[in-house]
């Protein structure tokens, strides 16, 4: 195999960059440009020891740099690694690679070097994708459950499921080899409350998949209702920015604006709309299809209503409209006279109500409760157990449908016919960690990686 180089730290100035390089020439084509003020030759160090040194590339003293040596199969690639640390200008990093490129290295691609690690089995596909979660990790919760991914919990957990499958295989073997002596069959009901087990564990973490979607791509959340209730005041507030236009007249905004923030430790992708009304304004028309069309896609409604006033016939209409388990009402402006009929917003059907103030603050706390417990955080407790991964999520589902299968077919085909089809789910699983991977899927879980990792 080729050996790689590619710069590992941001782009960008800092105090230090770090340039990596990978394979069986790493250090020979190191030892090429580098030059240790004590005249130890890179060869001769033993693996995690570094030192310091100049770069000269073409006759020119690029940089004073610490060279760490890493030898297989003890690095992260499992093949023989430098990393130069330089000083941290963007110039003086590419030159170094250009110098590593004209020595003999080749560019790496994309999480090449976990790649590597990967087929060097250093680690599991599902570890090298919880590093490219903790690598675009940047809130508490999202750290935690990719660091127990990348501690291997899910993998963990993956093999005792797939042992289960391997203890009813034996014993099914061991039915259809002696099943002339006398072992005794084994029994239906037993076999499929076994597989009942398995099953609800398959789905336990296939369900997790719709946590680990909000972890990573945040609740798409879109604040909607009439002109005027508040829904731009509930976005700068939440924000904390200045992103929406206030004012105080009807149809100010007409457009969706969109804002990550973390509410409460629970990423949300706000999204701001154009007040929703019958109007001949042909701007507003296209806002109110728009603020529409933005309610279908997302995972929760804010329905705004005014405190101030009672709820319109055309808000009830609207909210009629949408999906009601997704919606949860927003009862604005609590800081001034309170008018709403509550009578009217119960006849509505929806059990989630809040009542705020956009302008103050209150009420906020009660509001990313509610929208905590609308993600239902608490049926997962269990952190180290949550698919973020859509290629694991795919995995686990076909082996759940395989498994699903084969319970519905245990009393009507024969036991060895059975016991295949059970084996299928088994080897299914396996993909979880990569094992028996094709190369095209192992390539495009890489290919998402950044270069250098
Ligand atoms: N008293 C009070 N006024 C509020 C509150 N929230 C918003 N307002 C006022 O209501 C008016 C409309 O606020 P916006 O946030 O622009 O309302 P909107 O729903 O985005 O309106 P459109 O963009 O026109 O659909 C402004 O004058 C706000 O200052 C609140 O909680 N209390
Ligand atoms: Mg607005």
């Amino acid at each position: 195999m080729s050996t790689i180089a590619a710069i590992s730290t941001p782009y960008g100035i800092g105090g230090i960059s770090v340039v990596r390089v990978s394979g069986e020439n790493a250090i020979k084509i190191t030892q090429k440009i580098f030059r240790a003020h004590d005249g130890t030759l890179l060869e001769n160090m033993n693996g995690y020891t570094c030192k310091l040194g100049n770069i000269i590339f073409e006759n020119n003293t690029l940089d004073e740099v610490i060279v760490t040596v890493f030898k297989a199969p003890r690095s992260y690639t499992g093949e023989d690694i430098t990393q130069i640390s330089c000083h941290g200008s963007m110039f003086i990093t590419k030159s170094i690679l250009r110098a590593l490129l004209s020595s003999g290295a080749v560019m790496a691609g994309p999480g090449e070097f976990t790649k590597r690690a990967f087929l060097n089995k250093k680690i599991s596909l599902d570890k090298a994708e919880s590093v490219m979660g903790l690598i675009s990790s940047n809130y508490e919760k999202a750290r935690k459950i990719n660091y127990s991914a990348y501690c291997g919990f899910l993998g963990q957990k993956i093999n005792k499921i797939k042992n289960k499958f391997f203890d009813i295989l034996s014993d099914l073997n061991a039915e259809i080899d002696y099943s002339d002596e006398d072992v005794p069959e084994l029994d239906n009901n037993q076999l499929i409350l076994r597989l009942e087990n398995i099953n609800s564990e398959l789905n336990n973490l296939i369900k997790s998949y719709s946590i680990g979607c909000v972890i990573k791509n945040g609740l798409k959340v879109a604040i909607l209702g009439a002109p005027n209730v508040g829904k731009s005041t509930l976005m700068n507030f939440l924000s904390k920015k200045e992103k929406s236009i206030v004012t105080d007249i009807a149809g100010t905004t007409r457009d969706a604006i969109e804002e990550s923030i973390i509410l409460n430790n629970i990423p949300i992708v706000l999204i701001d709309t154009a007040g929703i009304r019958e109007t001949n304004d042909k701007i507003e028309q296209i806002g109110t299809q728009k603020s529409k069309e933005i309610a279908e896609i997302s995972d929760l409604i804010l329905f705004m209503l005014d405190a101030s006033r009672e709820i319109t016939d055309e808000e009830i209409k609207i909210i009629n409209s949408f999906d009601k388990n997704k919606i949860l009402i927003i009862i604005n402006k609590s800081d001034i006279n309170s008018n709403y009929n509550l009578e009217k917003l119960k006849k509505l059907n929806i059990k989630n109500f809040v009542l705020i103030s956009a302008k103050n603050g209150t009420g906020i706390d009660n509001l990313s409760k509610k929208i905590e417990e609308f993600i239902d955080f608490g049926a997962f407790q269990n952190e180290n157990l949550i698919i973020m991964s859509e290629r694991q999520y795919n995995v686990l589902l076909r082996a759940q449908k395989n498994l699903e299968n084969a319970i519905d077919k245990i009393k009507s085909v024969p036991r060895d016919i059975f016991a295949d089809i059970l084996k299928e789910s088994a080897e299914i699983l396996c993909e979880f960690s990569g094992e028996n991977l094709e190369t095209k899927i192992v390539d495009s879980v890489f290919e998402k990686f950044c270069v250098g990792k």
